[in-house]
């Protein structure tokens, strides 16, 4: 058995003149990930022990538990000293991290997608991206989380569901890791994850319909067609959360939409730290992701909090998404 902490260090040498610092700082955001891990699965008790109220027992104000997330996540990455800025869901500005002058890196992080789910004890999950810092010379600032997603040198989720699991790519293939927690430990479960080529899963909020462009209604009919030698039709699986539903779809295969809708022109998902780290990841996992039109990946981002519509999956399944966009928008 093998923990991610092992893993961290050994794979460290894939990466020459390495000095450890991506490795703490993924280590970090795994001891930040226990944490939340931890109070996620406390979640129902807090009614049961009356910690609900505005105020806890230590007279505190409760937070919401993506408030927690947000703030253990921040200061596991203030704490390590590798990182010298964040971009989060959380907070409007880029927080830069006070000591953080020579750290390399800047990360981008959701630190819990799919909140609305946590009150009815559905899946939830954290996403995050390592970009390297542009230039040392100068003060770290917005450039530098506004990185094209090809740039980013690490990603990964943790998906807080029946078990936490870890997720993380350094471009080098796929890893993911189960927390233990008799031992308190993420342990390598789920070592070079490949999305199947194709798949039976679609996912995509099916409620929007009518608000959805022509190429991505023609994409759930042919989902929905009967094809014996193809298995349609497809399976329709839809958590409501990003990080659940891609994660489902990278181990048994299909694609995960989110697409431009009336209410939200370029889709609803973030580009910087909901798009292009699981882009990453399925990219890495051998799937495609794309807005409809171009990969992910390659997108300039203009805006800390930009939105991006997002086909994500299988790539036989994303190339068709794709063709029946352009034929029909
Ligand atoms: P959030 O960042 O506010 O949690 O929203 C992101 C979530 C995704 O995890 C999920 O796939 C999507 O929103 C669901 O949206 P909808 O309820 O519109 O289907
Ligand atoms: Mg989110």
């Amino acid at each position: 058995m093998q923990t991610l902490g092992q893993f961290i260090i050994e794979k460290q040498a894939d990466f020459a003149f390495a000095k450890g610092e991506l490795s703490r700082l993924l280590r970090d955001i795994g001891i930040a990930a226990k944490i939340v891990s931890r109070e996620v699965n406390k979640a129902g008790l807090m009614n049961i022990y009356g910690e609900t109220g505005d105020v806890n027992v230590q007279g505190e104000r409760q937070k919401g538990l993506d408030v927690f997330a947000n703030e253990h996540f921040i200061s596991a990455l203030s704490s390590g000293g590798e990182c010298c800025a964040v971009a989060s869901e959380e907070v409007n500005e880029l927080i830069i991290i006070p000591g953080g002058e020579k750290a390399k890196y800047v990360v981008c992080i959701d630190p819990l997608d799919g909140s609305a789910n946590i009150d009815v004890n559905v899946g939830v999950g954290t996403i995050f991206s390592i970009y390297r810092r542009l230039d040392l010379s100068v003060p770290v600032g917005v450039a530098d989380v506004l990185q094209q997603g090809i740039c980013q040198v690490a990603a990964g989720y943790v998906v807080y569901g029946s078990s936490t699991m870890l997720v993380y790519t350094t471009g080098k293939g796929v890893n993911g890791f189960t927390l233990d927690p008799s031992i308190g430990e993420f342990c390598l479960s789920h070592p070079g994850m490949r999305i199947p080529a194709s798949g039976s899963i679609y996912s995509i909020n099916e409620g929007n319909y009518v608000h959805f462009p022509d190429g991505v209604k023609r994409f759930i009919k042919f989902a929905q067609q009967e094809n014996f030698s193809s298995g349609r039709p497809f399976t329709s699986r839809y958590i409501g959360s990003m990080v659940a539903d891609v994660h489902r779809n990278l181990i048994l295969g299909g694609i995960y939409l989110y697409p431009s809708t009336s209410a939200y022109p370029d889709g609803k998902l973030r580009l910087l730290y909901e798009c292009n780290p699981m882009a990453m990841i399925i990219e890495q996992a051998g799937g495609k992701a794309s807005d409809g039109f171009r990969r992910i990946l390659e997108i300039q981002p203009t805006a800390i909090h930009q939105r991006c519509p997002v086909f994500c999956g299988s790539a036989e399944l994303v190339e068709k998404a794709e063709l029946l966009m352009h034929w029909h928008s």
